[in-house]
Parts: C-alpha cells; sequence; structure tokens
C-alpha cells in the first residue's frame, strides 16, 4: 500500500512528493517514512530532476508520527526499529527540498518541514511540537532545529505547552520562508522550485551543503568548508556558462556538469 504519490516530473526538472494518508492527517507511520526515503533516494539520482517540492494536503501536511503505531511500544521496541536511520537518510537528500505546508504540521510533521530547507506556507498552517500533551517528547530534531530556527524562548514555549503558532507567527519568527492564501501554496511552492531549478544544479547541491554545515560546526570550519565547495565550482562547466552568460548579456543554460 502506498502512502505517498510521487509526480517526478511535476514540472520540469521538479518532482512533486505528496504525503497521502488524508484519514489521518498523514500521519507518519513507519511504512510511509520508508516510502518518502525510497522516493527521495530515487529522485536525488534522477538527473533531470533538479527541485523536489514535499506536501500534504489542504488540511494536513502531517499530524506528526502515527500516535496509534508508537502507543503500545517499549523503548527496546524503538531502538531496534531504528527509524532515525530512516530520518536521516532523508535528512541528506542533496537536492533542494521545499516543503509546501498547509493545515496541521505537527510533531514529526514539523519536524519533517523543518527538515526540508524551505517551507512554504499556506495561511492555514499551523505549526507545532505537541508531543509534551502525549507525555513525551520532540524526537527527530524538534528540540535542536526549532531553536535553531526561531529561538530558545519561543522554542521553549511550543516545546513545554505544546501550543500551535500560526503561519504568520511562523514566518515572523523565520521558520517560513513564505506565507499565501491555501489555494495558492503549492503553486508559491512550485515559483520558488522554479527559480533554484534555473541555477547550476551543482552549484545549488554545493551551497546547500555550505548552508547546512552552519548548523553543525564553528565559524571557522564553516567557512574552510565553504571555501572548498566555493572552489569546486570552479570545475564545473556550469561555472563558465554562468559567467560568460553573465558577459555575453544571455540567460545562462545550465547542464549540471
Ligand atoms: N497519529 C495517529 N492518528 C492521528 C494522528 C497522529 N499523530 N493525528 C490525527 N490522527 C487521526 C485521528 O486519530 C483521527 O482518526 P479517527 O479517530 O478518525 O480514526 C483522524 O486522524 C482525524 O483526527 P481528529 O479527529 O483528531 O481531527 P481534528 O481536526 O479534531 O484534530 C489534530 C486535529 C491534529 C489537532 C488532532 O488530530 C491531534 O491532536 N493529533 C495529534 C497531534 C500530535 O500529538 N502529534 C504529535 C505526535 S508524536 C521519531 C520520530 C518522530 C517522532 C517520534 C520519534 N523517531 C525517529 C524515533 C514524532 C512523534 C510525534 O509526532
Amino acid at each position: 500500500m502506498s502512502f505517498i504519490k510521487v509526480t517526478p516530473e511535476y514540472r520540469p526538472q521538479i518532482a512533486l512528493i505528496e504525503l497521502n494518508r488524508p484519514k489521518e492527517l498523514n500521519a507518519l507511520n513507519l511504512e510511509l517514512m520508508g516510502q518518502l526515503r525510497d522516493a527521495l533516494q530515487e529522485l536525488d539520482k534522477n538527473d533531470t530532476i533538479r527541485v523536489i517540492i514535499l506536501t500534504g494536503n489542504e488540511k494536513a501536511f502531517a499530524a506528526g508520527a502515527d500516535i496509534k503505531q508508537m502507543a503500545g511500544k517499549s523503548a527496546i521496541d524503538m531502538l531496534n526499529i531504528d527509524q532515525f536511520s530512516t530520518w536521516d537518510q532523508i535528512r541528506k537528500t542533496r537536492k533542494p527540498l521545499i516543503a509546501a505546508v498547509s493545515g496541521f504540521a505537527l510533531g514529526g510533521g514539523c519536524e519533517l518541514a523543518m527538515t526540508c530547507d524551505m517551507i512554504v506556507a499556506s495561511e492555514t498552517a499551523k505549526f507545532g511540537q505537541p508531543e509534551i500533551k502525549i507525555g513525551v517528547m520532540p524526537g527527530a530534531g524538534g528540540t535542536q532545529r526549532l531553536t535553531r530556527a526561531i529561538g530558545k524562548a519561543r522554542a521553549m514555549e511550543m516545546v513545554l505547552t505544546g501550543e500551535f503558532i500560526s503561519a504568520y507567527e511562523a514566518k515572523a519568527y523565520g521558520l517560513v520562508n513564505k506565507v499565501v492564501p491555501v489555494e495558492v501554496y503549492l503553486e508559491e511552492a512550485v515559483r520558488l522550485a522554479q527559480k533554484i531549478a534555473a541555477m547550476s544544479p551543482i552549484a545549488a547541491r554545493l551551497a546547500k551543503e555550505a548552508v547546512n554545515r552552519a548548523f553543525e560546526t564553528h565559524l571557522d570550519e564553516g567557512l574552510h568548508f565553504e571555501r572548498k565547495n566555493f572552489y569546486l565550482t570552479f570545475a564545473s562547466e556550469d561555472q563558465k556558462e554562468g559567467m560568460q552568460a553573465f558577459i555575453e548579456k544571455r540567460q545562462p543554460k545550465y547542464k549540471g556538469k
């Protein structure tokens, strides 16, 4: 049974993955997460794809990990299932990944959106880490990514009270890139994806790696990493094409080489 819908050529060079468990508000069961990991790995290898959009439906991006599937598990069951390796593989997607979020993005759903590189939200989006209300706490990066994105005081309030924030609050706090009416949130994500897809995919990949490195290291090492990736862009045909196109006052045609 498939819990996601994958459209590799949703638009030229842009793939769309839709979470598809609408009755359960896209609760992230183990099967769905495995399918999502497999789809992302496949799309990451597909040279015709430059950007991936991950979305849910208007009511829910995802209302969290599947509580019904988790409820009876012991700590050792959780350890043996090793869901973290699935999440880690998703995090390692090399192509730019945009979350298009409408409705609930809660718990693991909020964490999944934050695992993406950018978030486009509909006005109806609600973000939250309500795990505390069911006697646990965020387990897929919520305490870390949320805190880095919106700061300690706000993250602490969300994680300790379980209260949701609106799309506009999320935008004001720096968690999301754009907030648009619900009718157009997917199109807005596509517009953003198209801008990125027009760039050199090599430069985009190296730049994504370097920005992500900022979360994992101190400034000196981060700058060193950035420098190496910067040099590497000069090994690409795309660098020659980009600079030549600028000089010739024309649009560049990037090949990803
Ligand atoms: N899990 C399972 N089913 C869910 C669900 C969830 N997270 N969220 C909603 N559903 C189901 C409901 O049970 C209901 O099913 P039926 O009763 O119809 O069979 C259906 O979806 C519709 O939900 P509601 O009737 O509740 O709809 P409402 O509009 O009234 O309320 C709501 C919407 C989103 C406010 C409410 O459903 C809700 O509070 N949902 C739970 C939100 C939540 O607590 N989320 C955090 C879950 S804990 C890990 C990685 C990640 C995680 C853990 C470990 N590792 C890597 C190890 C993450 C943990 C979590 O996310």
